[in-house]
């Protein structure tokens, strides 16, 4: 059964991979709505126009009265809802949704939901494969890979979604099974007016919620509402009740459940402490899903973790290379650098810059001073890092990656590793995160 009204007409505002499952989805349902996009030639307008040759488009800048004339416009996520043409539209009476409010609509499964400033597609990822390992038919996505409105199927028995505050800003209700906010840190400041607007659009994820799971280490993650829901907790600190943690027994650290051990740490395969705490989330939402302890820990022992995160490289003269390249925000620079320095004896160097965001550096400053032989910086805002991290440490500026990599091999002792954790979106020299880590990944590959 369609759970939407055919009588309305709408538009789908941006023409990326959301706004492409929202065209699918709604011409499946059978009802009528156009598209529009800033863009002049946005991404999926050949696809559109060669599948659904009808569906009337408008490319450029967005026509406020073309906006008025639907009912409701769904906004892609990578379009701020503050932009003008859609609050003018907003105040003649257009409703502003999103994609997730239809696909949790649609939705016949539970929908385990994760959210967070970091470490979303790593325990999202394990959260499917553990559920995969459990036997059951479940779909993972969301920002991470395939768009919601894809996922939607009868077979399905648990959804995994990964949803961003871009995604929660147009969602009202979700109605997850279990929804957790994994951490909060500044990111994307260029689009919110400060931390604050940023954590209420992660916190709409709790909107429904059956029960929650939160972050011991971190208060903005628990639910501004809510209370009263049934609540499981995660941390790296030894756990009590509903709690999951980490337990020392004779000089061996475990992942543990309240007061029973799990499995000892140094099985997993992932590495530094924030790991660990992305483990014991995944355990969390897990259980709360359902999934059985045995599915769950053949999983942690198996998972390698996703490329560009904390990956290993390769080592050459004793030092190791790390490719951290997903590190887009100062957060999760910092876990890159507590994580894998407290964890060897050697010292870290550094190599960051890029797009900050409007981010503030000054964060970084007493983990680089405390794990760090030298930082070597490069792209658009490395004179704001400059700035932040002052004399605490030895500072290289580069030009490019080639040149950060060879200058970095030259400043580490044996023992040491070579970190690409940048805090920093790539775009002001690369194409994504993506190819910013394999040129890396090159580089270090090709060192004599
Ligand atoms: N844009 C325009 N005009 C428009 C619409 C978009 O200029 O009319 C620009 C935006 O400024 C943006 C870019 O196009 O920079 C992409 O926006 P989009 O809404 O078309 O993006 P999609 O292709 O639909 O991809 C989106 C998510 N992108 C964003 O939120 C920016 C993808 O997350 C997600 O995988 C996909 O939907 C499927 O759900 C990517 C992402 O970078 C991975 N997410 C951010 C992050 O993880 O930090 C939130
Ligand atoms: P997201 O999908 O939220 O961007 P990822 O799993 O892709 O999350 O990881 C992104 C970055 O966050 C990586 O650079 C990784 O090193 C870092 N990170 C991983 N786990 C954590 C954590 N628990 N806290 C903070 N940062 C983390």
């Amino acid at each position: 059964m369609s759970l939407i009204a055919s009588d309305h007409f709408r538009i789908v505002v941006g023409l990326g991979k959301s706004g492409m499952s929202l065209v699918r989805f709604l011409a499946r349902q059978g009802v009528s709505f156009a598209v529009a996009d800033t863009r002049e030639n946005p991404p999926e307008l050949a696809t559109l126009r060669r599948d659904y040759p009808q569906v009337e488009v408008r490319c450029g800048e967005l026509d406020v009265e073309f906006l008025c004339r639907a009912d409701e416009l769904y906004v892609s996520p990578g379009l701020a809802l503050a932009t003008p043409a859609l609050q003018a539209a907003a105040a003649r009476g257009v409703k502003l949704s999103g994609d997730i409010d239809l696909f949790a609509r649609n939705a016949k499964a539970p929908i385990v939901a994760i959210s967070g400033s970091n470490a979303k597609s790593t325990v999202t990822t394990l959260v499917g494969e553990m559920a995969v390992a459990a036997g059951k038919r479940v779909a993972v996505g969301g920002n991470l890979g395939t768009p919601a409105l894809d996922l939607l199927s009868d077979d399905i028995e648990l959804y995994v979604m990964e949803l961003s505050s871009f995604q929660l800003e147009t969602t009202n209700h979700l109605g997850a099974e279990v929804a957790t906010v994994l951490n909060v840190s500044e990111d994307h400041m260029d689009r919110y007016s400060g931390l604050p607007a940023y954590h209420l659009a992660k916190h709409r994820i709790f909107r429904g919620a059956r029960q929650v799971v939160v972050n011991r280490q971190d208060a903005l993650t628990r639910p501004l509402m809510g209370e009263g829901l049934p609540c499981w907790t995660f941390g790296l600190s030894a756990p009590d009740f509903k709690a999951f943690g980490l337990r020392e027994e004779h000089g061996e650290k475990y992942l543990a459940f309240e007061f029973q051990n799990l499995m000892p740490v140094r099985e997993l395969k992932i590495r530094g402490a924030h790991n660990q705490a992305n483990a014991l989330a995944a355990l969390a939402l897990g259980h709360a899903a359902g999934l059985p302890f045995d599915a769950m820990l053949s999983s942690l022992r198996t998972f390698t973790g996703l490329e560009h995160r904390c990956q290993w490289v390769r080592e050459l003269d004793g030092v190791s290379y790390y490719n951290d390249s997903k590190a887009t925000n100062v957060g999760a620079a910092l876990a890159a650098i507590d994580g894998l320095g407290s964890d060897m004896d050697g010292k870290l160097i550094l190599i960051a810059g890029g797009d900050g965001k409007g981010a503030d550096f000054s964060g970084l400053r007493d983990s680089v001073a405390k794990h760090c032989r030298a930082v070597v910086l490069m792209g658009r805002d490395a004179d704001l890092i400059a700035a932040a991290l002052g004399d605490s440490v030895a500072q290289i500026r580069v030009g490019s990656l080639d040149e950060a990599v060879a200058r970095s091999r030259s400043l580490a002792y044996s023992g040491d590793a070579v970190l690409l954790s940048p805090a920093c979106a790539s775009f002001d020299m690369f194409k994504n995160y993506e190819e910013r880590g394999h040129l890396f990944a090159r580089a270090v590959e090709a060192l004599a």
